[in-house]
């Protein structure tokens, strides 16, 4: 005879090679409420929940999970809460295309356009094909443009700062070349210069922490405009070109008088993965971002929390008791 454990059906997927993993089953309940205030509660009352699904042995650095809940604005398919390794996200571009797929595998959408309800807005979802999908992301701007900071071993770095959904800080030029092997360095570089923006008090607006760094540099494939390294608030790299990070470059593009409204920017990832954004105006001087990309399934799951698990939170680096 076993004990009674705690199980959390979760579907998997990846989106150009960054996974997503989505609680179907098992999650927390919330209450009512806006999405915001529903993460927050989230936070406060099951961030155990989150170490269980995000964290190694049941998850990696990597995985950014996504919790369904009903949404408040009644034509909209879902809301949904992103969360990963080390708390919560506002929004979370390949994590949509993550969610589109799981729901179409679930047959909960067919092809065709669905609004997904997220703590910073509502965000459009085009299902093309069961594999492709395009995401119309929340209004994007530039913040700050050409800020200088001095990063300890780097020298000065300058860089945008651009809302795309989270916090970016855009550097043109990489201080590394973009390539797998100095992975390694580019992590150890973008956490250097997050320190160095917090140290400076350099912020979004409202005082928000930059928490994603972005270096770009050329892109290695002929048909692409440009590649990236996306370093995320949890010390992970995006395998994809990263949506909001793209969305946060195209406000960049289009305050910079670079790329019109309609035209294709292809930007390519640190793995050589690729999101298509294109854009249009919208108030204020933002722009609303169209980023395109392929997901697909990886695994339709049932997590297990056995009583006893000293790990039924995740390796959080505290040593068991
Ligand atoms: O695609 O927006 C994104 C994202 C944020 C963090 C990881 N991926």
């Amino acid at each position: 005879m076993t004990d009674a454990y705690q199980t959390i059906r979760v579907i998997d997927s990846h989106t150009e090679g960054e996974p997503t993993r989505v609680v179907v089953q098992g999650g927390p309940n919330l209450g009512g409420g806006s999405l915001a205030s529903r993460r927050t509660r989230f936070q406060e009352t099951a961030d155990d929940f989150r170490r269980t699904v995000i964290l190694e042995p049941r998850g990696s650095e990597a995985v950014v999970g996504a919790l369904l809940c009903p949404p408040v604005d009644p034509t909209c398919v879902s809301g949904v809460i992103f969360f990963n390794n080390t708390g919560y996200l506002g929004m979370c571009g390949h994590g949509a295309i993550g969610v589109a797929v799981t729901l179409a595998h679930l047959g909960r959408i067919t092809p065709g356009i669905h609004r997904l309800e997220t703590p910073v807005g509502v965000v459009e979802v085009h299902l093309i094909e069961p594999h492709l999908v395009a995401i119309e992301n929340v209004p994007s701007y530039r913040y700050r443009t050409k800020v200088a900071v001095e990063v300890e071993t780097l020298g000065t770095v300058t860089g945008d700062i651009a809302w795309g959904g989270n916090w970016f800080f855009l550097v043109e030029k990489s201080p590394f070349p973009l390539t797998f092997a100095n992975l390694r360095a580019l992590t150890d570089a973008s956490a250097l210069v997050r320190a160095a923006l917090v140290r400076n008090g350099v912020t979004g607006a409202d005082g928000a922490e930059i928490d994603h760094i972005e270096f770009f540099g050329p892109a290695e494939s002929l048909s692409a405009h440009s590649r990236n390294f996306v370093y995320c608030p949890g010390g992970a790299y995006d395998r994809s070109p990263c949506g909001t990070g793209t969305s946060a470059k195209l406000a960049c593009l289009a305050a910079d008088g670079k790329l019109a409204p309609g035209q294709p920017w292809i930007q390519e990832s640190i793995i050589g993965s690729r999101f298509t954004g294109t854009y249009r105006h919208a108030d204020n001087g933002r722009i609303v971002p169209t980023i395109t990309g392929r997901g697909f399934i990886c695994s339709d799951a049932v997590l297990i929390v056995q009583p006893g698990d000293p790990f039924s939170q995740g390796i959080t680096g505290q040593e068991p008791a």
